[in-house]
């Protein structure tokens, strides 16, 4: 069965950009609850923690520069279905891929710049959250 739990960051360029409230409000108006929510800024050592199953990658220098780059909104969110449904509201990594009306679509530039970032399964979302925040930052 699937968990009522994800995890989610609005990236630097969405900070930058003035789309927190926009985005925040296609979350919340897609049903998700926020459970717990902050701006924060990524270390390097947290961005290559967090991103450790990529460091093979040949982007991963890049995604760590631009994930450190800014503040971030980090935020926890539960819905039924949580991990599936955001990312089907967030759309397709690559925001040229991304389906009309997603949030990747409206809001992201490119596929190492794509807004917003969602779990991409249960168990790493509960990881993810706890990666970011304490049990007394979640309600
Ligand atoms: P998603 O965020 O849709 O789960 P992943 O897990 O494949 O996508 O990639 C994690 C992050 O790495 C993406 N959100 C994006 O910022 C970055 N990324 C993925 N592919 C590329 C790429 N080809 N070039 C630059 N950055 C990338």
């Amino acid at each position: 069965m699937s968990g009522h739990k994800t995890f989610t960051m609005l990236k630097p360029d969405a900070v930058e950009n003035g789309h927190i409230g926009a985005i925040l409000n296609q979350i919340t108006s897609s049903g998700f609850k926020i459970s717990a929510m902050k701006l924060t800024q990524m270390t390097q050592a947290d961005a290559e923690e967090f991103y450790a199953i990529h460091k093979e990658r040949p982007f991963f220098g890049e995604l760590v520069e631009f994930m450190t780059r800014g503040p971030i909104v980090a935020a926890i969110l539960e819905k039924e279905n949580a991990v599936e449904d955001f990312r089907a509201l967030i759309g397709a990594t690559n925001p040229e891929d991304a389906a009309e009306g997603t949030i990747r679509k409206k809001y992201a530039a490119s596929v190492g710049e794509n807004a917003v970032h969602g779990s991409d399964s249960d168990e790493n979302a509960e990881i993810e959250a706890a990666f970011h925040f304490s049990g007394r930052e979640t309600f």
